[in-house]
């Protein structure tokens, strides 16, 4: 590959000369393997679907606020959304609310519902901001309504041909191949003939179309040698009818449940996921395969899906910039020289707009976890005991919408972590088959754990404690009646006895499980240790990137007793933010670039934004602890970033490499080099 030359033309016979060609340049079998969703397929078509300024949206519309009243969420002293309208005024994350005010005195600002220390539900309540110490975040009127939005998004779909991935609460990939590849059959009976001689590496003749009438989209630009004039292929019929079902899909949203979104579609997650991006609020932009050069040298290598982070840090420092256009004319061998053999080829790629990662269907929460930093600390077991009555009943509601009361799915342990000081605690005990699960019965199980922990001694004052409930499993098979899975009382002084013990082979279950799941995952996924499906798994540390994929990878060899935080005036929930979004993750850490920051983690080194603090702190402290269980941290303390990743992203790298080394006819095409 020429490095001054990076992107080869999408179609060379269509450069300048679409008119005489008389045939497409995809063959018969890539049509098929369109229909099977594959992700070798060149007429492959990915949508991504992200609500513009989501909390603010739920509360607009929970509230019944008109479309043009500038809105904000607050936290704290903090704002976490800001709607579009309020934005006209300058206002962002980084205000703080003092100043939003200012600048925009017709400012709605809702706080979060939070739960009251004591109380069994959680509420709106208008001296939350005031009462940091007593109250804690609840997420719930978002997650209830992100639910709503993905089964509203999952209806539009037809059922058999349906492909769609929970990417964060306000986020959803959709591959659409298979029901593009239907509706191409329809439009186009041609198409379903025979391959000329049986051959399936012959290519179709051209589609009929000559233009493509592309309504409201916003169309990304063609590349140079490109012309609106040059007559589509089959990829650009196939991403306008993908344009047509996503607006579909954003009209159903719209009309059923009132909430606008962005939309973006292209040839995989990575170019979809810049195109939702590109133009918000409640527009969508396609990318076809013959704009996505000019589209990507156009942008900040930063922005790419898994560039966001410390890998984008390392590749601007390294070669003194932060364009795909510069990267584009770096050799390859000279980004494998800087970033490792794998890193470098797998950075080649992506910035030339090739990504294999595959859209990931299962949405099922893996795990749940209910947490709380104490500034000040506390003191006492009746004031752990009302947190813990809490951590109960949010954890329980969640468990309910996950259809535990219809059995559909219990979890099989509860773990309660407890931090004194540097040290932090853990007990783990099984969720027995049984009797009844409720609150109540949570809470029985988390106050003894508690005890076992506070039997210790030394264990106050105590600065954080959390609750998770996780490896999930489907419905009890057998005659168990409905929800008789949790052990109460009596029995649940007995399971707490061999916690220990069952915490490790949970674990060790766990532990395998996992590896299979990262096994499963492909591309980008190996690479950061992370399945692209994050989202889907409420509070999974694994799957929220708290194992490969941290603020920085090392900072799980920094010493325990480092684990101290330039001081901060917040107390903040944001975990569960940051689980359900993986705000530290390859996809979104470039949002963290970008936040103004006042902090500097001592562990780790990064700057973190003030309502982030507390949040970045239970990151840490959910680390160790996984490490802790995993047995891991000293294999962890010699691990680097580059090795991390390399050896992640070795499986993808030598698929993309075997896929290279053989083309399809025609399909090379399309590979940009
Ligand atoms: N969020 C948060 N703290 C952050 C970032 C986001 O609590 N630092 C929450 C509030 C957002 C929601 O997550 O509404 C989704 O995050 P997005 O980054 O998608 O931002 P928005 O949806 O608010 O805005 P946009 O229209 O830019 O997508
Ligand atoms: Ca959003």
């Amino acid at each position: 590959m020429s490095s001054s030359q990076p992107f080869q033309p999408s179609s060379p016979m269509s450069a300048g000369g679409g008119a005489l060609r008389r045939k497409s340049r995809f063959t018969y079998k890539q049509l098929a393997l369109l229909a099977a969703s594959s992700t070798n397929c060149p007429l492959r078509v990915i949508a991504h679907v992200d609500l513009d300024a989501f909390y603010a949206q739920c509360e607009m519309v929970r509230l019944g606020v008109p479309e043009d009243q500038p809105l904000a969420v607050q936290q704290w002293q903090g704002l976490i959304a800001i709607n579009y309208p309020s934005r006209k005024f300058g206002l962002s994350r980084h205000v703080n609310i003092a100043e939003a005010k200012k600048l925009c005195p017709n400012l709605i600002m809702q706080h979060v519902a939070t739960w009251k220390e004591g109380e069994e539900k959680w509420a709106y309540h208008d001296d939350a901001a005031k009462n940091i110490a007593t109250h804690k975040v609840s997420l719930d009127p978002y997650r209830l309504k992100s639910r709503q939005i993905l089964s509203c998004i999952k209806d539009t779909l037809p059922a058999h041909l349906q492909k769609v991935e929970k990417a964060s609460i306000d986020e959803v990939f959709m591959d659409l191949s298979a029901q593009v590849h239907s509706i191409l059959l329809e439009r186009y009976p041609q198409l379903s003939r025979p391959p000329p001689y049986d051959d399936p590496t012959e290519c179709l003749p051209l589609p009929p179309t000559t233009a493509l009438d592309w309504q409201a989209d916003a169309l990304v630009d063609l590349d140079v040698d490109e012309t609106e004039e040059d007559d589509p292929d089959w990829d650009d019929v196939a991403i306008l009818i993908g344009s047509e079902i996503v607006r579909d899909v954003r009209a159903a949203v719209r009309k059923q449940l009132k909430y606008t979104c962005s939309g973006g579609i292209a040839q995989n997650k990575m170019l979809a996921k810049l195109g939702s991006a590109h133009k918000k609020p409640n527009q969508q932009t396609v990318i076809r395969n013959r704009a996505v050069q000019m589209f990507l040298s156009d942008s900040k290598f930063t922005k790419i899906r898994g560039l966001g982070g410390k890998l984008g840090d390392q590749i601007t420092s390294a070669f003194n910039t932060d364009t795909v256009k510069d990267l584009l004319e770096v050799p390859v061998e000279q980004l494998k020289q800087k970033l490792g053999d794998d890193t470098g080829t797998w950075v080649f790629q992506i910035i030339r707009g090739i990504d294999s990662s595959e859209v990931n269907s299962r949405t099922q929460i893996k795990s749940m976890l209910s947490a709380k930093s104490f500034r000040p600390s506390i003191n006492t077991p009746e004031q752990a005991h009302r947190w813990l009555r809490i951590f109960a009943a949010d954890i329980y509601s969640r468990l309910v919408e996950e259809g535990v009361l219809e059995n559909k799915r219990r979890p099989k342990t509860l773990t309660l972590h407890f931090r004194h000081g540097g040290q932090m605690k853990s007990r783990q005990a099984p969720i027995s088959l049984g009797k009844k699960i409720d609150e109540t019965a949570l809470f029985e199980l988390a106050k003894n754990l508690l005890s076992q922990i506070i039997l210790e001694g030394r264990v106050w004052p105590c600065s954080n404690i959390s609750l998770s409930v996780g490896g999930f499993e489907d419905g009890i098979q057998g005659n168990l009646g409905i929800g008789a899975f949790l052990v109460k009382g009596e029995a649940a002084k007995a399971t707490s006895s061999s916690a220990r013990e069952s915490s490790r082979t949970a674990t060790g279950q766990e532990r395998s499980e996992k590896r299979r799941r990262l096994e499963g995952t492909t591309g980008i996924q190996k690479f950061f240790g992370k399945p692209d499906s994050t989202g889907e798994h409420d509070d999974d540390f694994g799957a929220h990137g708290l194992l490969g994929n941290s603020p920085s990878a090392e900072a799980g060899s920094a010493d325990r007793d480092e684990f101290e935080m330039a001081a901060s005036p917040y107390i903040n929930e944001a975990t569960e933010f940051q689980q359900e979004n993986n705000l530290l993750s390859a996809g979104t850490s470039a949002l963290h670039q970008q936040q103004i920051t006042d902090y500097i983690c001592t562990r780790c080194n990064r700057a973190i934004e003030p309502a982030n603090v507390d949040s970045h702190q239970d990151w840490h402290f959910a680390k160790d602890l996984q490490d802790e269980e995993k047995g891991q941290l000293s294999h962890q303390l010699q691990a680097t970033t580059t090795s991390k990743t390399n050896k992640k992203s070795g499986t993808n790298t030598n698929k993309k490499k075997t896929a290279r080394e053989k083309p399809e006819k025609g399909q090379s095409k399309l590979a940009f080099g």
